[in-house]
């Protein structure tokens, strides 16, 4: 291939297994187009170190809506950041379960602070902020667990 620079990476032999089995499931024939994906996606994180980026993104959460004013409090929060939320969808999964997603524009730290407040409400079982930068188009997740 021209135009590119070999390198030698060393790793122990477990974490390479376990590499190897993690790209193989994503699809990748080879290591190198995984490890210039991981690159590629470690050099967009850090370009949105910015925290005043304009970002757009999603907030998925899992919920139960059983919980006693659970609902009321999820809706309190976004009416709080209303500029931000721009639509929401809302999906009824099971007899308790429910899965909300918020489209949301702001600031990269807004963004930030209003998904880890909303997931963070007692009761939300599961959620994700998702986010993209206008101007770069690549894809930024953050997880979170409860
Ligand atoms: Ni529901």
């Amino acid at each position: 291939m021209d135009g590119v620079t070999r390198i030698g990476v060393s790793l122990e032999p477990e974490l390479l297994k376990e590499f190897d089995e993690s790209i193989s499931k994503k699809g990748y024939v080879s290591r190198s187009e995984a490890i210039r994906d991981l690159v590629r996606d470690s050099l967009a994180e850090n370009q949105w170190k910015n925290d005043d980026e304009w970002m757009v993104g999603t907030v998925v959460m899992v919920y139960d809506h059983t919980i006693n004013s659970l609902g009321d409090r999820l809706t309190n929060a976004q009416h709080a950041h209303g500029h931000m939320v721009k639509t929401s969808v809302h999906i009824h999964l099971d007899h308790d379960k429910c899965m909300e997603i918020l489209i949301c524009e702001g600031k990269l730290k807004d963004l930030k602070a209003f998904s880890d407040e909303i997931t963070s409400i007692k009761g939300v079982l599961r959620g994700r902020l998702t986010m993209t930068a206008p101007s770069s188009g690549n894809i930024h997740h953050i997880g979170h667990r409860h």
